[in-house]
């Protein structure tokens, strides 16, 4: 059957596709034993989510080239994974002038990008408009400008003498996946427009069974203003000139002025790593990402999260120590922390997000060894 194959192409050893068959059969049993109370509810959950907020404007253009891109990387037997990197906005009014941000500059999601290609993947980019992305990542965001790299060389720009190398080697492997057609990049701006996106592309990933991988990097946000609560126009600042209340079908606008206050009221953003697991991508491996900032959270919520959606690995980071450690939550291995050495922390590092786009998720000694490699500064 399709357990026998195994996830990670630089593998390929038995008891690896063993534990794989076990993932499987974990989830089945999970999904079983909730099957009957959770998913009427939630299924009615999603539906009115993706009935009450309309899909973002490029979603038809989106499900067209995701689905070129899969249909070919199937034909191919190649292994696609879907990364979603950056921040969710959550916008207070339709003409939006004021949104609540999720934090990410993308990192993780772009650098891990880069070794899941390096490693054979097909890599569906989904990320927030202007956050990071691969490769160019490199020259992008930073301190210095991209004209900081350059110089002139008679009359022509030409890459000045220090950055030559560097910028050779991240141009060559960026030409390499070009030229094979391995980086579809997609983008979102909103919660919406990102929970339509992944429920689409999670759908046109379907036929690729368990050659199919979720990775999901994006900070999502937990709450948002749905679409029938929101206002129109721009929130006003005093109460004399804001809208008048109830022109939204009756409900409650989720954004009002009291006095000279401002009163938001938000609502959950529904469980949608269940429908994921359950639904949109019953075969494919999901590994999320867990961000606390409260260290005496992090396994927990982490562990938790594992139990309740019964994926295959959750990998958990705090805030401030994200870029050199997380701990990898998993069914068949429990807890186990990666970090960078100390010495190896220096300002330039990209973080430890090196290590875990690498093909070898589970392979916790392999890890390691692509933990080393990620930390070489440039
Ligand atoms: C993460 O935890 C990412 O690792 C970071 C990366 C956002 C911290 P940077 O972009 O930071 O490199 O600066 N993502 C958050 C994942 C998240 O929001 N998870 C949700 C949850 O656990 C949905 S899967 O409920």
């Amino acid at each position: 059957g399709t357990e026998q194959t195994s996830w990670m192409p630089t593998l390929g050893r038995p008891v690896m596709r063993h534990k794989q068959y076990h993932h499987h059969h974990y989830r089945s049993l999970i999904s079983q034993k909730h099957a009957p109370t959770m998913m009427p509810h939630l299924e009615a959950a999603e539906n009115d989510y993706f009935t009450n907020n309309p899909p973002p404007k490029d979603i038809k253009a989106n499900i067209t080239l995701a689905r070129e891109f899969v249909g070919r990387h199937a034909d191919d037997g190649r292994r696609v994974v879907l990364v979603t990197s950056g921040g969710t906005t959550v916008p207070l009014e339709s003409q939006t002038v004021r949104y609540i941000d999720n934090f990410s500059a993308g990192t993780r999601g772009a650098t891990s990008a880069e070794y899941f290609l390096e490693h054979g993947y097909a890599v569906i980019f989904l990320h927030r408009q202007f956050s990071l992305l691969p490769y160019s990542r490199h020259y992008s965001h930073n301190t210095r400008s991209f004209l900081d790299f350059m110089k002139e060389d008679n009359g022509r720009v030409v890459v000045d003498e220090q950055h030559q190398d560097e910028m050779l080697r991240v141009l060559r492997q960026y030409d390499e996946v070009k030229r094979a057609g391995k980086l579809l990049i997609l983008s979102f701006i909103t919660i919406t427009e990102y929970l339509w996106d992944l429920r689409e592309v999670a759908k046109l990933m379907q036929p690729l069974g368990p050659r199919a991988m979720f990775y999901l990097a994006a900070a999502v946000s937990d709450f948002f203003v749905p679409h029938d609560r929101m206002v129109e126009h721009k929130i006003q600042s005093s109460e004399e000139f804001s809208q008048s209340a109830g022109s939204n079908n009756g409900k409650p606008p989720a954004a009002r002025t009291e006095g000279r206050s401002l009163i938001i009221d938000l609502e959950p953003v529904p469980k949608f790593l269940k429908q994921l697991v359950d639904g949109w991508a019953p075969e494919g491996m999901i590994v999320s990402f867990k961000l606390e900032t409260d260290p005496s959270m992090l396994v927990k919520k982490a562990q938790y999260s594992l139990e309740k959606y019964a994926h295959h690995l959750v990998i958990g980071n705090l805030l401030a120590t994200r870029k050199w450690e997380v701990v990898f939550v998993s069914a068949m291995e429990g807890e186990k922390w990666i970090r960078v050495p100390r010495h190896r922390r220096t300002k330039s590092f990209s973080g430890v997000e090196s290590l875990v786009g690498a093909a070898d998720l589970q392979n916790h000694e392999s890890g390691r060894s692509l933990v080393a490699d990620a930390s070489v500064p440039h």
